[in-house]
């Protein structure tokens, strides 16, 4: 799949950080292949170190050509020295810990290598992201529209432009609304990306209410028969309380043309802030209704990882991921593409 090159090409930070952090834990205290021969394990009953396993993770690593690498025993030491690691990748200290355990059990004492520890880790992040990787729902109702929210600089206008441009390649019609409507700035950016995607951008005149450019909006997405609205918002407001009274004028002017809007309410957050992202998220959720996620710019971060505490912690939707700042650089989350790169296979 042509994205998951570019996936693992551009989380290599992440993957790096990972993948040398395992083979620093298994390398330290390691002995060699040919040293001693591994201890069983104690809990369950250890087959001969020979025996050729019919197929699985063990019979790939151990029966193939990385039978060279050295191993380390998996103790309480060594879960210590995962869970840092995990906790420093981002993870989390209470997904840190969930991960390690799910890891530990049946295979305290094992001899592991650092490629099976990666295969192991993988699988763990992979059950955790499986239920939360899922698309923006497309529903018939038109127009669908989707809110989007988020701090200031994680991308929410970059994010509309890309989606925008999908919708549109498609098949979809889309509008969108420049809700930041304080910034001169920012409502030539939406229309640059507008532009590209080759989508109408509604404006407003400068420091007008937002709540009545979506009104405007609204309406003409409703005329034109458009398939999707998306609004734009501003990310700096002076307070909290400012944010969440923009917020809630747009939502309830919009719910007067359709009590159902917005249909989706996307919160779109930088991977680059780390653990700080699951801050945004429970702020957000008080200020509007989020529905789904975007995580962007996980391209050349080390700190990917935070994406697995946010599916552990909220289990909300991810619907997208960022990776660069080009129109294309936007793809689908998938799970299991997304463990492997961040734990460097
Ligand atoms: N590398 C990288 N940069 C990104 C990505 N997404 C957005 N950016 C960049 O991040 C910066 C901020 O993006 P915006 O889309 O303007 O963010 P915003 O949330 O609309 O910001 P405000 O309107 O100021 O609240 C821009 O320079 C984008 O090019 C991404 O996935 N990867
Ligand atoms: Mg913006």
């Amino acid at each position: 799949m042509a994205f998951f090159s570019k996936l693992r090409e551009r989380l290599t930070r992440s993957s790096t950080k990972i993948g040398e952090g395992l083979d620093g834990i298994v390398s330290e205290d390691a002995t060699p292949p040919e040293a001693a021969p591994p201890a069983p394990a104690p809990e369950t009953p250890a087959p001969a170190p020979e025996a050729p396993k019919p197929a699985g993770l063990v019979g790939r690593l151990f029966g193939g050509t990385k039978a060279e690498e050295p191993r380390r025993a998996l103790d309480d030491d060594m879960l210590e020295d995962l869970e840092d690691m995990l906790v420093q990748a981002d993870l989390g200290v209470e997904t840190a810990l969930r991960v390690t355990a799910n890891i530990a059990e049946g295979r305290m004492g094992r001899r592991v290598s650092a490629t099976e520890l990666k295969e192991l880790l993988a699988t763990e992040v992979a059950r955790i992201m499986a239920p939360v990787a899922r698309p923006l729902p497309l529903y018939a109702k038109k127009p669908q529209v989707v809110l989007v929210v988020g701090v200031n600089g994680a991308g929410k206008t970059t994010t509309i432009g890309k989606l925008a441009s999908q919708f549109r390649a498609a098949g979809k019609s889309v509008v969108i609304a420049a809700g930041d409507t304080f910034r001169a700035a920012a409502v030539e950016q939406l229309q640059v990306w507008g532009d590209r995607a080759g989508v109408p951008v509604m404006v407003a005149p400068h420091g007008s209410d937002p709540a009545s450019l979506a009104w405007d909006a609204m309406t003409k997405a409703e005329a034109d028969g458009a398939d999707l609205l998306m609004i734009d918002t501003a990310g700096r407001l002076q307070n909290r309380q400012d944010l969440m009274e923009e917020l809630a004028k747009i939502v309830r002017v919009i719910r007067k043309k359709d009590p159902e809007a917005p249909h989706n309410t996307l919160l779109v957050l930088d991977a680059t802030t780390g653990q700080n992202a699951l801050n945004q998220v429970e702020t957000f959720q008080k200020l509007a209704d989020v529905s789904g996620l975007v995580m962007t710019k996980l391209d050349g971060t080390a700190r990917g990882g935070v994406l697995v505490s946010l599916a552990d912690r909220f289990g909300l939707p991810i619907h997208a991921i960022g990776v660069g700042e080009q129109i294309d650089d936007l793809d689908a989350f998938d799970a299991d593409e997304f463990a492997r790169a961040l734990v460097g296979l």
